[in-house]
């Protein structure tokens, strides 16, 4: 017989309170109903509906852990929940949630005056104002303190200049969180708005990976930007790392999702298909490949969970976060690669959908900080010694 909860053995769902069970199920039913419909087409001609963002806003699932500003107040278990049902789909359409909830209403409302709060929090909750998050640029990645944008001080305001490279949502963002070097040479976070003269976004072309997830450069050609849209006391890396460690944590949940889809499916894929007149799902390989899939889910999932408790109750350090954000991504990158590959022939068929996901998971498991970056940010900590430099 089947044990009836064989895809959650360890309970996780006895861990959950009502209400963050209440979100899941919500956020579940629209990816499943509305997402799931739509991505194959998306995928295939790298197409990005900004109309999902709208729908997001309206489920409440855009910035939920913000009090107040028209956004939910939810746990951060409840943000990692939305993020592992959106990417259970897809992982572009989970980038595009991380983006808008981390990245831009995070600082905005962490670091913003309550005239930058008032003014864009309500609109991205609602997904009318569509954000991206400036800090990559073409020579900085992993090592974002080297980066060339600058932030010139004029009169009333600041002129910036520069240009950055892998940002997701740019081409159709209304508000850049933008981070540069002031006159002093320290990190400032600014929000620009689409339509401020020398600020464009266009797109990056033939992306193999999050192809339903828009990604462009921000270039910024002496922008003017006001003295009110400087968030006004943080400076250096930590401003934008901030922002990051959110994100990072709720990847290690949507990288999860999109494993257990990948698991499920080649599950099902091996009980129903038959060679050699007997299930695929019947012989030890498979069944040795579906237990690791299993346990390292099971096992990773746990470890957001408990992550997302200690973020709640303000415990948490930047390190435990690298460790869940790097596990689930190589993880999940091993687990899509292994169903993708157990489904054969149809496996490379994008009806199949673990393809897809194994080439998202692929930049999944690079942005935020590659698996190899996350591992020198352990090793720093437990040596005392950084191998960055
Ligand atoms: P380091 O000397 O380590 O730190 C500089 C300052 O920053 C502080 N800090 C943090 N603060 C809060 N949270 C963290 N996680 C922090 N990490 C560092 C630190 O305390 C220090 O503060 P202070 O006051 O002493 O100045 O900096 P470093 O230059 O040696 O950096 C090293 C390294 C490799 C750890 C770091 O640069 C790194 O993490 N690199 C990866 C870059 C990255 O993750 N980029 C992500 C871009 S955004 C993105 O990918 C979005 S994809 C979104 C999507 O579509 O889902
Ligand atoms: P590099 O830093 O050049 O790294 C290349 C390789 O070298 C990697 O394997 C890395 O692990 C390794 N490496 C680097 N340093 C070391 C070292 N010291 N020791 C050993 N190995 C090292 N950025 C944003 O700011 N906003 C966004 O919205 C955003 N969205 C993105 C969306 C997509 C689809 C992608 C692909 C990227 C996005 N990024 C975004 C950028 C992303 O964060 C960077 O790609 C990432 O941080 C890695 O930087 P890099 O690509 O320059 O690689």
């Amino acid at each position: 017989a089947v044990l009836s909860n064989w895809d959650d053995l360890l309970l996780l769902d006895d861990q959950l309170t009502e209400e963050e069970r209440m979100i899941r199920d919500s956020a579940r039913q629209y990816a499943q109903e509305k997402l799931l419909p739509r991505v194959l087409e998306a995928n295939r001609h790298e197409h990005f509906d900004v109309e999902i963002m709208r729908e997001l806003g309206e489920l409440g699932l855009l910035g939920s852990t913000i009090e107040g500003y028209d956004c939910a107040g939810t746990s951060y278990v409840a943000y990692g929940l939305i993020a592992r049902e959106v990417e259970r789909v897809d992982s572009g359409y989970r980038s595009a949630c991380s983006v808008q909830s981390s990245l831009v209403m995070y600082p905005i409302h962490k670091f913003g005056t309550e005239q930058q709060r008032e003014k864009y929090l309500p609109k991205l909750a609602s997904g009318e104002f569509i954000g991206c998050f400036g800090l990559t640029e073409p020579d900085a990645g992993s090592d974002p303190g080297s980066m060339k944008s600058r932030a010139k001080k004029v009169d009333g305001g600041y002129r910036l200049t520069g240009t950055k490279m892998w940002i997701t949502n740019s081409p159709v963002a209304d508000v850049f969180v933008v981070w540069a070097k002031d006159d002093n040479g320290d990190i400032r976070g600014f929000v620009l708005e689409k339509g401020m003269e020398g600020l464009s976004a266009p797109k990056i072309e033939g992306k193999f990976s999050l192809r339903a997830s828009i990604t462009g450069e921000i270039v910024m050609e002496d922008v003017f930007v006001p003295d009110d849209n400087i968030f006004p006391e943080v400076k250096g890396l930590k401003g934008p790392f901030s922002c990051l460690n959110m994100a990072r944590y709720g990847i290690s949940w949507g990288a999860m999702g999109a494993a257990e889809a990948c698991w499920h499916a080649a599950r099902q894929y091996t009980l129903d298909r038959k060679q050699f007149n007997k299930p695929l799902a019947s012989t030890q390989l498979i069944q040795k490949k579906l237990a690791d899939m299993q346990t390292e889910i099971s096992l990773g999932l746990q470890a957001s969970l408990r992550v997302g408790r200690l973020i709640d109750e303000k415990r948490f350090v930047p390190e435990m976060i690298s460790m869940v954000k790097r596990n689930a991504c190589g993880k999940s990158l091993e687990i899509a690669r292994a169903a993708r590959d157990m489904h054969g022939g149809n496996g490379i068929n994008d009806e199949f959908h673990v393809i897809r996901h194994m080439m998202n998971l692929e930049a999944v498991n690079t942005y935020e900080g590659t698996h190899d970056v996350h591992a020198l940010i352990l090793g720093r900590a437990q040596t005392g010694l950084q191998a960055f430099k």
